[in-house]
Order: C-alpha cells, then sequence, then structure tokens
C-alpha cells in the first residue's frame, strides 16, 4: 500500500513536469504557437484516429470546428482504453492524457505508424487546451474525463451506456498559448482531404458550426483518386491513374501515377501519411524503377534500337503526376526540415515493386505505354534543343557584356546587399529608375506579356527575351544548372500594379521561379513589394493607405470625408511620380515586402495548375472567387 501511494505520488509528479514543460516551452512540441500550431493540435488528435483506422478498427471520424472555434474530433474505433494501467497505476486514457509521450502500445500491437512531424500526441494538445474532455464508449459504457491546461479536473466517470463504440476528444486551445485562435477551415479541410485520399476508405467529415458548413471526404480509390483529383484540371494522355501496391517486410507501398500534357513533373511523396517535401529513398526507388521499367519496355516494343541513348528520368518524368506512399514502423525523417525519409531498407522495397506492378500494368495495356513512351521520346529532343539553346545564354551570361539593356544595375557587387526590383511597365520602371538608391537598387522593367512557362517547355522558355534577361541579370543560371551562390541579389521583389493584371504577372513570376529557381523561394529571396492603393491629402499633406481598412483609419483621423479632403486611387504604379514610389514602396525604411513563400510544394502547384490550366472554365471561377486571394498568394 505504501509502495502503492509513493509510486503513484511520483508519477503525479513527473505529470506535471512534463506538461509543464509543454506549456514553457510549447514550440518545442509543437513547432510553433501561431496559426500553424494551432491547426497542428487537430492533426495531432486526427492521428490517433486514423491509427485506430489503420488498425482495422476505425472506419469514420468526425472533427466539428464549434462557434468559439474550440474543437470536437470522434472516431468510431475501439476506444481508449480505461482500464487502470498497470504500471500507472490510473485509467489508460488518463495516462494517455497527461503523460508526455505515451505514444505506442495501448491494449498491445505497435502500430503507431501515422504521426504528425512532432508526433506527441493527445498529452500536448491536452496541456496546450484551457478545457478538454475525453469520452470513451466501449463496452456498453461511456466513460467521461475532464481536463484543464493539462490538469485532471473530475475522475475517470460513467456517465452513460451506449451500444456504440469509439473515442471523442473536445479541446479549446489556450489562448495564453496561442497567439492565434482563429480556425481556417480551407487549412483543415486541405490536409483531412489528404488523410482521405492517403487512407483510402476512412470516411472523414469536417464540420463548422460558425457557418453550418459540412464537407466529407471518402475515397475508395485512396491515392489513385488523389492522383485524379491533382490532375482534374489538365488534359490527361490515359483516362486512369496507374495504381500498384505491395506489401515487403511489413513496409506497405502504394504508388498511383498518370501523364497529363503539359511539361511539368509533379511527384508528391509521404511516409507515414507525413509530405515528404525533401523526397527520401522511397522517391529514389519510385525514379529508378520508373526509368528502367519504360526503357526496358521502349527497348522490348522497338521504341528504342539497341544502339540508342536510354532515355533518361527526367524525360519519362515529363507530364508526369504522382503519389507514392509508404507506411513503415519507425520511419528515420531527415533533412533540413525533418522532411526526407531517410530509412534506406525502403529504397529497394519500393523499386521493386512499382517495378513489377508498372510491368504488369504494360504488358496488359500496351497503348498506355506507347503513348507514355512517345511523349518521352519528344521529349528527349526538346531537351536536347534546350540543351544547345541554354549553352547560347550560358556563354552569354559568362561573357558578361551582356548584361541586358533594359537593367539599370545597381552599383554595388556585393550580392548580400543588392536588390532586384522587376517592375510591370516602362513608365512605372522609369520612376522606380529615378527613385531608386542607386547604390543597392537594380531596376529591370518587363515589357509586354510574360510567358505562361507551364505550358512550353525549356527551349522555348529561353526564347522569351523577358525571361532570358531575368535569368541574364541574376546570374545563377536555370532549372537543373540553376546556382544560389551565384545570385547576383539578395532580394528580388517584385512590383506589380495593385489589380488583376498585377497579380497574375506576379502569379506568372512566381510560376517561373517555383518551376526553374525554386531554390529562391525556398530560401525566401523573393519578395512582393506592396503600394499603397490610395493617397490621401488635406491641407497639403498627404498620407498614404495600403488597405481600404487603412483608408478608413486615416479619414476617420482627419475627421471624416469631406470637401478638403482628396482621396486618389492608384490604379496603377505609373501614376506616382519617383519620388512618391520610392517613399511610399522603395524605402527600406518605410516600405513593405512580403516575402512569398512556398513551403507547401503541393498548394503552390494547385494555386498554379488552376490559374494555368487548359481548361479555362475552372481558371475564371477560380479568379473570380479568390480575386482577393491570389493578390495574397502564399505570402
Ligand atoms: C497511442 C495511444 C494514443 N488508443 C488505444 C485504442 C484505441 C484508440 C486509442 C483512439 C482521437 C479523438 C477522438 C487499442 C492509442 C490509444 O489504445 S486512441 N482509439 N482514438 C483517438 O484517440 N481518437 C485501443 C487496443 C484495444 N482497444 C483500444
Amino acid at each position: 500500500m505504501e509502495q502503492n501511494n509513493q509510486s503513484y505520488d511520483e508519477s503525479q509528479i513527473q505529470v506535471l513536469e512534463g506538461l509543464e514543460a509543454v506549456r514553457k516551452r510549447p514550440g518545442m512540441y509543437i513547432g510553433t504557437t501561431s496559426s500553424r500550431g494551432l491547426h497542428h493540435l487537430v492533426y495531432e488528435i486526427v492521428d490517433n484516429s486514423i491509427d485506430e483506422a489503420l488498425a482495422g478498427f476505425c472506419k469514420k471520424i468526425n472533427i466539428t470546428i464549434h462557434k468559439d472555434n474550440s474543437i470536437s474530433v470522434r472516431d468510431d474505433g475501439r476506444g481508449m482504453p480505461v482500464g487502470i494501467h498497470p504500471k500507472m497505476g490510473k485509467p489508460t486514457v488518463e495516462v494517455i492524457m497527461t503523460i508526455l509521450h505515451a505514444g505506442g502500445k495501448f491494449g498491445g500491437g505497435g502500430y503507431k505508424v501515422s504521426g504528425g512531424l512532432h508526433g506527441v500526441g493527445a498529452s500536448v494538445v491536452n496541456a496546450l487546451s484551457s478545457e478538454c474532455e475525453v469520452e470513451v464508449t466501449r463496452d456498453g459504457e461511456v466513460w467521461k474525463q475532464r481536463y484543464e491546461k493539462g490538469i485532471v479536473k473530475s475522475d475517470l466517470e460513467k456517465v452513460g451506456s451506449s451500444d456504440g463504440q469509439g473515442t471523442k476528444t473536445y479541446f479549446k486551445p489556450d489562448p495564453e498559448i496561442f497567439e492565434e485562435t482563429e480556425y481556417d477551415f480551407e487549412i483543415l479541410s486541405q490536409r483531412l482531404r489528404e488523410l482521405a485520399f492517403l487512407n483510402k476508405g476512412i470516411n472523414i467529415t469536417l464540420a463548422d458550426e460558425r457557418d453550418d458548413k459540412v464537407e466529407e471526404y471518402h475515397y475508395e480509390g485512396g491515392i489513385k483518386s488523389f492522383v485524379s483529383y491533382l490532375n482534374r484540371n489538365k488534359e490527361v494522355l490515359h483516362k486512369e491513374p496507374i495504381y500498384v501496391e505491395g506489401i515487403k517486410n511489413d513496409h506497405t507501398v502504394e504508388v498511383s501515377l498518370q501523364y497529363n500534357d503539359s511539361y511539368a513533373e509533379n511527384i508528391f511523396s509521404f511516409a507515414n501519411n507525413i509530405a515528404t517535401i525533401e523526397g527520401g529513398t522511397h522517391l529514389v526507388g519510385f525514379k529508378t524503377a520508373l526509368t528502367r521499367v519504360f526503357n526496358d519496355y521502349g527497348k522490348k516494343f522497338g521504341y528504342l534500337k539497341e544502339n540508342d541513348k536510354n532515355l533518361s528520368g527526367d524525360d519519362i518524368r515529363e507530364g508526369l503526376t504522382a503519389v507514392i506512399s509508404v507506411k513503415l514502423t519507425d520511419p528515420q525523417f531527415e533533412g533540413q526540415t525533418k522532411t526526407k525519409l531517410g530509412t534506406s531498407e525502403i529504397r529497394s522495397v519500393v523499386e521493386t515493386i512499382v517495378a513489377d506492378g508498372i510491368s504488369a500494368f504494360l504488358e496488359e495495356n500496351p497503348n498506355v505505354g506507347k503513348i507514355i513512351i512517345d511523349k518521352a521520346l519528344v521529349a528527349a529532343r526538346a531537351r536536347e534543343a534546350a540543351r544547345k539553346a541554354r549553352e547560347l545564354t550560358r556563354k552569354s551570361v559568362l561573357e558578361r557584356t551582356s548584361l541586358p539593356g533594359k537593367l539599370a544595375d545597381c552599383s554595388s557587387k556585393d550580392p548580400s546587399e543588392c536588390e532586384i526590383y522587376i517592375v510591370e511597365g516602362d513608365s512605372a520602371g522609369g520612376s522606380a529608375k529615378q527613385g531608386r538608391n542607386r547604390r543597392f537598387q537594380a531596376i529591370l522593367p518587363l515589357r509586354g506579356k510574360i510567358m505562361n512557362v507551364e505550358k512550353q517547355r525549356l527551349d522555348k522558355i529561353l526564347n522569351s527575351d523577358t525571361i532570358r534577361s531575368m535569368i541574364t541579370a541574376f546570374g545563377a543560371g536555370i532549372g537543373d544548372e540553376f546556382d544560389i551562390e551565384k545570385i547576383r541579389y539578395n532580394r528580388i521583389i517584385i512590383m506589380t500594379d495593385a489589380d488583376v493584371d498585377g497579380a497574375h504577372i506576379r502569379t506568372l513570376l512566381l510560376t517561373f521561379f517555383y518551376r526553374y529557381m525554386r531554390e529562391l523561394i525556398e530560401q525566401g529571396h523573393v519578395y512582393i513589394a506592396q503600394p499603397p492603393l490610395y493617397k490621401v491629402d488635406k491641407s497639403r499633406k498627404e498620407f498614404y493607405a495600403y488597405s481600404d481598412k487603412e483608408l478608413e483609419n486615416i479619414l476617420n483621423e482627419l475627421g471624416g470625408k469631406d470637401s478638403s479632403v482628396g482621396i486618389q486611387r492608384y490604379k496603377g504604379l505609373g501614376e506616382m511620380n519617383a519620388e512618391q514610389l520610392w517613399e511610399t514602396t522603395m524605402d527600406p525604411e518605410r516600405r513593405i515586402l512580403l516575402r512569398a513563400n512556398i513551403d507547401d510544394a503541393m498548394a503552390a502547384d494547385e494555386i498554379f495548375t488552376i490559374l494555368m490550366g487548359d481548361k479555362v472554365e475552372p481558371r475564371r471561377e477560380f479568379i473570380q472567387k479568390n480575386a482577393k486571394k491570389v493578390v495574397n498568394l502564399d505570402i
């Protein structure tokens, strides 16, 4: 008895120390206390339901955003165990909810495969919530326990009976911890849809009580449906995505792929439901298999002659949309953002399963094989042409005499302090040239239309004057040969009009950077300038407003809108003179710059795909619905 009491006290102290640590350094456990961390709480809880589903015991997961931005998650799994935990001497539910790192084997079976990046679970969510409740239904009984800031507020109590089963968790993120406490439906919906794609058959619903919205995600086709969804606005080259699955050495591998008529390669890889943005061994295995299978197939059916050079991986991946999903116990994550799968064993497992699966598919669907090989052969020829074109560009870059004529370069040659403004239109370009600080600010005016790079191959893209002048001015090359070390400017600032055309040009430029100079965006070198929307003047004083809200504030401060107040709405940069442009948009002391950050390749590609796709309808709809959003694209 004595002994028992003592260990109970000890475990109690452990709990408090553990949860206090979480509240003291929330960032260590959920990465950040910004909006991102707030949404992460939901994923942590949902991950436990997904694990229960992967174990084969749960079919439905329902998520509700309540009016006060608290959250409920309910699943129809077996329900968290309610019996006394033999080591801890208290109900297992309580252990799960209050002990840090209580992951893994409750009730046997180490099935924990899913899990967010930080994979810390329910106790962390509990610790960071001002209120939390768990309700477990199992063996005909309903049990409930309450917590506040992670501290137990009521013993686990039987509150009713029911013939169902499952777990329900309610939590309200603590405003003392989170800077942002409002949930964004779209953010949750995107991840939940992704989870439904990645775990076929599971039924997930998301309800928003703030505006009575409900969505349901359920895909019997799993990642095959995912690929169809990603290609939904594209012209596909074969009707059904190819789908391959296999299990080897306890590793589950699923791959689906479908070609479209674009030139882009879009491969999304996942390990245990986590997006592996930086790739890893599973991706390497997939690419190796794909290249090998199509070269073998090409040879076997005479599309490639014995003496022909092999098709390159890039040729074979042109126009490819693919999803790779592996599930493994104890994955190793590496890389700067811990989104690169390092587990080496997976490489050959994926390679074998994919090679066998695709070969079998091609045997049965030779017409699809021919379409893909034909496309790869054209790609190979175009790549050769592009190589020659690039050779020419590179020579001119090396010669250095040939910085583009339109470029007004800065005098400093120290890239760390230099910036280049890419400016829409000649007249704004002129004002920018006059208004700038020429020591460290360079100006490159853009004339005419910017090519939609998504629809072109590299050789065509390199024909565009606009794009060539950017490549030459930046000095770091393009595509596979892009070398960020050589970049001549630390900041690349896109300055366009604050209208729909400006937004379009900005999207085209971001698409170009994203596709051909991705590190520029990844490493945070690309910025969007924010010119003011209005000039207000009263009694010879001028004020600039960068948003409608700000205009309202200024007018209020000036004592309302009357005849003595002049309001000018800037339709374009061209309406500002050099001095105004400097004051409002270019002076480092006063300007506002937004950094373009594409940390979510999928979200970015979605926007690009919808905007740039060949089907006109979705594009128009998107621009109309999101005119505001496009302006704030990922920044
Ligand atoms: C690693 C811990 C967290 N757990 C179980 C069993 C079922 C189960 C859970 C859960 C989120 C909100 C509604 C296993 C696993 C704990 O041990 S967690 N269901 N659902 C959940 O948290 N959903 C379980 C073996 C036998 N019986 C039950």
